[in-house]
């Protein structure tokens, strides 16, 4: 048995939860590089950072769900092939990925990248054509 104080405290613990989850989540103050995701569309900031173990904050400020992905390429941005049938970037030279941030929610990924050129993408199915791509500048 349980007694019935204890039900109602676990019930006000929970009221307390489902209110903290609703604030908007903040990003940790040690992220190198903001992610602003929406539809359609990814900004980066800074878009040029040195080269070691960065921390990627992303935020998804849309209204559905995206992906972060980390693709090393020389290629510009909007150049990626194109794997017709799934309607997605070919992920040729990808480093890291998050599959799915889902609306209003943050991640953070901290990734080891050289020098070189990559290009961070949503590859949800036709989100990469509409404009979800930003080029990042590791020296
Ligand atoms: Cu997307």
């Amino acid at each position: 048995m349980i007694p019935r104080s204890l039900v109602a405290v676990f019930a006000c613990a929970l009221v307390i939860l489902a209110s903290c989850s609703s604030a908007p989540e903040q990003l940790p103050a040690d992220v190198q590089v903001t992610v602003d995701m929406k539809e359609y569309q990814i900004t980066l900031n800074p878009a040029s950072i040195k080269a070691g173990t960065i921390k990627f904050g992303i935020r998804n400020g849309g209204t559905m769900g995206h992906g972060f992905e980390i693709i090393r390429t020389d290629l510009a941005i909007g150049k990626l092939p194109i794997d017709v049938g799934a309607g997605k970037a070919k992920e040729d030279g990808l480093v890291r990925q998050i599959k799915s941030i889902l609306p209003g929610k943050i991640a953070t990924l901290s990734v080891d990248l050289q020098a070189g050129t990559y290009v961070i993408i949503c590859n949800v199915s036709g989100h990469y054509q509409l404009g979800m791509r930003s080029a990042l500048r590791v020296e």
